[in-house]
């Protein structure tokens, strides 16, 4: 069956799109962490929707597990295969085209194998700015951050992928297309069924290309990096900005001293300001002029009444670009420190301060010796509250003390990441049965199977 299987995707893709040498397939059978390494039967690369369905048609007859991946960034290992041998990975990689760019429409359809950055630059070309922006935009792909509803430093200001999705091509378990690549602002024709797709992680379908909404790119953007004493300064940072620049405010970082120790250490990253304990980055954009003035005096306030210690405006692109990079390195220089079990939660974001403080004191005294690494996006509640592990440290254990304090403040244990299968048993023993038993009868509707990415998101049914 097996043989038989490979040579039918063999006849539908042609020699470049399909993968079966041990060695070419390394890259798709292991996220970029090396957290969840898996072993798949090969890795199809359609390069077009209608080779997808003929591949999804294939698997359907072999009884073949499918585990779609775009540009395989992921961090909880949601895009990769499991050690059976027998899942069928599905690259979107070849399907990377803009199909194109309405800048009065303001929206811009794409392959889902589209690197994010790719359609970023497409959208800036006619003057407009697709608003997703995260760390792994230069392989993060469009279908990826639909399938996972992204995040990214924007959300303060834009929303979440979901957010920015008019229309989804997918192709369901069976095979069939569901063509719901509509660009309209207002559809209220029964039920939005693009939802069903987008944060489900391909459980549910396959994302083949989408439509996505663009907003005019500011002509003015104003980037600071400030240190601050604490994350309740941070807030009161926050609460000041939003008064100031109202929604123009497009990210609000918030990142710990440790953060900025690991870029030093690991990176040769270090900041233009004096440090403190804590540092908040932040960008507001605007068409209209004043921004800058607006934004100096709210920072000069700031530093005045000490919710700020030291800041810098930065004076050009080139400037913005490396505070930037600071904060983009985070996740890189944690993992040159060694193994860290992710913590990627929310709570209300006026309960960050009391949540950091909290955390800190259950890791204290149920981990000690352990070290947080805490940064993330204060503007919309999300923390990357991620703990770098010592000798003798039991990860699940962690897990728990950090969720369970995240529970205290009704906060969600993944804002931006997802469940993969990094997040499974936490999702099940965090959420009431009746939401779990609500999304496995979704998933038996779409799947009856449980061919799509088996082992993510959900339990195992039945
Ligand atoms: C970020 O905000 C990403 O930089 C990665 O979401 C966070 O490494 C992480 O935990
Ligand atoms: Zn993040």
């Amino acid at each position: 069956m097996t043989a038989e299987l490979i040579a039918r995707l063999a006849a539908i893709l042609g020699p470049s799109g399909l993968v079966t040498d041990a060695a070419d397939m390394a890259a798709y059978a292991i996220d970029w962490r090396r957290l969840f390494p898996g072993r798949p039967l090969c890795i199809a690369r359609p390069a077009s929707t209608a080779e997808v369905v003929a591949v999804v048609k294939a698997c359907h007859a072999a009884g073949a597990a499918i585990v779609p991946q775009g540009g395989n960034t992921g961090l909880a290992g949601g895009a990769v295969p499991d050690a059976s041998g027998a899942q069928v990975v599905l690259s979107l990689q070849r399907m990377n085209k803009v199909r194109d760019v309405d800048p009065v429409g303001l929206t811009i359809a794409a392959d889902a194998g589209c690197i994010l950055k790719v359609a970023q630059d497409a959208a800036a070309d006619m003057g407009r700015l697709l608003p997703i922006s995260l760390a792994a935009e230069g392989s993060a792909t469009v279908g990826g951050v639909v399938s996972t509803n992204a995040g990214g430093v924007n959300v303060v200001r834009y929303g979440m992928a979901r957010a920015l999705v008019l229309g989804l091509e997918v192709v369901l378990a069976d095979g069939t297309v569901v063509d719901l690549n509509r660009r309209l602002r207002k559809d209220n024709a029964g039920y939005d069924l693009k939802q069903l797709f987008i944060g489900t992680e391909g459980t549910l379908g396959i994302v083949t290309g989408a439509v996505l909404r663009l907003v005019p790119r500011p002509r003015h953007t104003v980037t600071a990096l400030l240190s601050v004493p604490s994350p309740k300064a941070a807030l009161d940072l926050l609460a000041l900005a939003q008064d100031e620049l109202g929604d123009t405010l497009s990210a609000f970082e918030l990142m710990s001293g440790y953060s900025f120790d690991l870029l030093r250490r690991h990176l040769d990253l270090t900041p233009p300001i004096a440090a403190g304990d804590w540092f908040v980055l932040l960008e507001a954009g605007a068409s209209l002029s004043g921004l800058r003035e607006a934004a100096e005096t709210a920072l000069a306030a700031a530093l005045e009444n000490g919710t700020a210690l030291d800041g810098v405006v930065a004076e050009t692109g080139a400037q913005a670009a490396q505070l930037w990079a600071l904060r983009e390195h985070i996740t890189d220089g944690e993992a040159r420190e060694g193994k860290s079990m992710k913590h990627d939660v929310s709570v209300p974001i006026a309960d960050v301060p009391a949540f950091l403080a909290a955390a800190d004191i259950a890791i204290a005294q149920g981990a000690p010796g352990a070290k947080v690494n805490a940064f993330g996006h204060l503007g919309d509640g999300n923390i990357h509250y991620n703990v770098i592990l010592g000798a003798g440290h039991d990860g699940a254990a962690i897990n728990a003390l950090v969720h369970d304090v995240v529970a205290r403040f009704s906060g969600s244990i993944s804002a931006e990441h997802g469940i993969g299968q990094y997040r499974v048993d936490e999702l099940v023993r965090r959420r009431a049965p009746g939401e779990i038993a609500l999304a496995l009868a979704l998933k038996h509707a779409l799947d009856p199977d449980n061919r799509l990415n088996p082992g993510k998101v959900l339990p195992a049914p039945g």
